[in-house]
C-alpha cells in the first residue's frame, strides 16, 4: 500500500548520571572524589534516502527510541555515550510537529538529515564539585531526559512532471502508455486512488519521472471528490500536464473542464496557479477531423494552444514526450531532482528554550515555578545527600533565586518547583 501519512514519536536517550566516588589507595586513606559523568544520551535523526519511497514502514512502528547514556563509573570513567537512532524516511519527506504544525524539516535531497530528538546531557560526578571548603564532595547530577517529539512526517513524492485533470480524462492511460508503470485503467471516475510515478524516456540517455495523481472535480479545494489531499504531490514538479477530455465522451465542455481544473488549481496553491502547463486534449481518436478544429479554435480565443493526442492509440504523445522534455530544459532544473553527494552534515531543529541566558520565577497557585539555562543543570542535582542540598542553596543564593522569589512574594514554606525538583522555600 502508499502511505504518504504518517504520525510518529522521537525520544532521544536520557543522559547518564554522574556518580559519587572517591579514589582508594593503598597508604592514602582519604582520596579525592573520582566519579565519572555521565554519557550523553543518543540522538534521534531523521534521514532522508532514496532506497525507500512509501511511509509505509512508519505504519505500525510509531515508537522510535534512542539509547541512553550510560551511568559515570569510578576513577574518572565517563559512562558510554548512547547510540543516536537513525531514522531512515524517503527522500521528499517533510516533517512536522505534530501539534502546532510547524514545518521542523523538509528532507528534499538524499542523505540529506536532521536530529528531532537531541540527547539528554549526561550529568557530572563529583569531582566536578570539589573546592576548597568542599574536599569531598557528595554531590552528583543525573543525566537530562531525553526530549519526546511527536511529529507528523508527509510525504511529497519528487516527479518533473505531474499529470492532473478530471477523472477519466485518461491520465492513467497516458502514463501506462509513455512510461512502463502499468497503473488500473478504467471507465469509471476515481479508478486511480493513490499517485503513480513513471519513468519516462526521451532517449537512450534522458528521461524525466512523471506521476499521475487521482482525478480533480469542481470543489475539490473543499474536499470533493478524493478532494485536494493528493494536489501536494504535483506541488513540487517542475510542469504540469493539464489533459483534458476533448471529446466530450463524458458529456462535459472541454473548455468548461480546462477553467475548472485551473480554479481548483489555484484555490489549492498560488505555486500549483503559477506552474508552467503544457495543455493536452486526449481522446482524439473518437472525433472527427471537423469536431477537433472546433475545439482548437475555442481554446486558441481564450489564448491556449493544446496538444492533441489519443493516449489509447498513441497518436500524438511521441511528440508530446519532445515538448514536455523541451520545456523542462527550459525550467531551472530544481536541487530536488539533482542527486548530490549526501549531505553528511546534521542540521538540528532549535526550540526556543526559557527566554533570557538567566531565570524566571513563576507564581502559580500554591507554588513558585522557576525556570531558565541557569538553573536547568541544578533542577538535575540528587538531592539524596545533605551536601547536595547545601549546594543547591548555595547556588540559589548566588544567583540571586531566593531574592527573586521573596521579591514575588513567597513565604517560608511555599512550594518552589525546580525542574522534576520541589522544596520548601525558607529564606
Ligand atoms: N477512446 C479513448 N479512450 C481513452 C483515451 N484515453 C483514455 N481513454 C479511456 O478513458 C477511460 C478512463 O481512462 P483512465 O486512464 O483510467 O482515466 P484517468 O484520468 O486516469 O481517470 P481517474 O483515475 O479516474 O482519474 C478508460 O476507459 C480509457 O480506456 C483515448 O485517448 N481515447
Ligand atoms: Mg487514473
Amino acid at each position: 500500500m502508499f502511505i504518504d501519512e504518517a504520525k510518529i514519536c522521537l525520544v532521544s536517550g536520557r543522559g547518564g548520571d554522574g556518580l559519587i566516588c572517591f579514589r582508594r589507595e593503598k597508604y592514602r586513606p582519604k582520596g579525592g572524589p573520582d566519579g565519572g559523568d555521565g554519557g550523553r544520551g543518543g540522538d534521534v535523526v531523521l534521514k532522508a534516502t532514496s532506497r525507500i519511497n512509501t511511509l509505509l514502514s512508519f505504519a505500525h512502528k510509531i515508537h522510535w527510541k534512542a539509547e541512553n547514556g550510560g551511568h559515570g563509573g569510578s576513577n574518572h570513567k565517563r559512562g558510554h555515550a548512547g547510540n543516536d537512532l537513525v531514522v531512515n524516511v524517503p527522500v521528499g519527506t517533510v516533517v512536522k510537529e505534530l501539534r502546532t504544525g510547524e514545518l521542523l524539516a523538509d528532507l528534499a535531497r538524499p542523505g540529506q538529515q536532521v536530529v528531532i530528538a537531541q540527547g539528554g546531557e549526561g550529568g557530572r560526578g563529583n569531582s566536578h564539585f570539589k573546592s576548597s571548603t568542599r574536599q569531598a564532595p557528595r554531590i552528583r547530577e543525573k543525566g537530562a531526559p531525553g526530549e519526546e517529539h511527536w511529529v507528523k512526517l508527509e510525504l511529497k513524492l519528487l516527479a518533473d512532471v505531474g499529470i492532473t485533470g478530471f477523472p477519466n480524462a485518461g491520465k492513467s492511460t497516458l502514463l501506462s502508455k509513455i512510461s512502463s508503470k502499468r497503473p488500473k485503467i478504467a471507465p469509471y471516475p476515481f479508478t486511480t486512488l493513490e499517485p503513480n510515478l513513471g519513468v519516462v524516456s526521451v532517449d537512450e540517455y534522458t528521461g524525466f519521472v512523471a506521476v499521475d495523481i487521482p482525478g480533480l472535480i469542481e470543489g475539490a479545494h473543499t474536499g470533493r471528490g478524493l478532494g485536494d489531499r493528493f494536489l501536494k504531490h504535483i506541488e513540487r514538479t517542475r510542469l504540469l500536464l493539464h489533459l483534458v477530455d476533448i471529446s466530450g465522451s463524458e458529456g462535459r465542455d472541454p473548455l468548461e473542464d480546462y477553467q475548472v481544473i485551473n480554479s481548483e488549481l489555484k484555490a489549492f496553491s498560488p505555486l500549483l496557479a503559477e506552474k508552467p502547463q503544457v495543455v493536452v486534449g486526449n481522446k482524439i481518436d473518437l472525433m472527427d477531423e471537423e469536431a477537433l478544429n472546433e475545439t482548437c479554435k475555442r481554446f486558441r480565443a481564450i489564448g491556449v494552444e493544446f496538444h492533441p493526442i489519443s493516449a489509447v492509440t498513441g497518436q500524438g504523445v511521441r511528440e508530446l514526450i519532445y515538448r514536455c522534455y523541451e520545456e523542462l530544459k527550459k525550467l531551472p532544473s530544481s536541487e530536488e531532482f539533482v542527486e548530490s553527494e549526501p549531505e553528511r552534515r546534521r542540521r538540528r531543529v532549535y526550540r526556543p528554550g526559557a527566554p533570557g541566558t538567566d531565570f524566571i520565577v513563576e507564581q502559580e497557585e500554591e507554588r513558585f515555578l522557576v525556570r531558565g539555562q541557569a538553573v536547568t543543570r541544578l533542577s538535575r542535582l540528587a538531592l539524596e545527600e545533605p551536601d547536595a542540598v547545601e549546594y543547591l542553596q548555595e547556588q540559589l543564593e548566588r544567583l540571586g533565586v531566593f531574592a527573586e522569589l521573596r521579591r514575588k512574594g513567597a513565604h517560608a514554606g511555599d512550594r518552589v518547583a525546580l525542574g522534576t525538583q520541589e522544596f520548601e522555600y525558607q529564606p
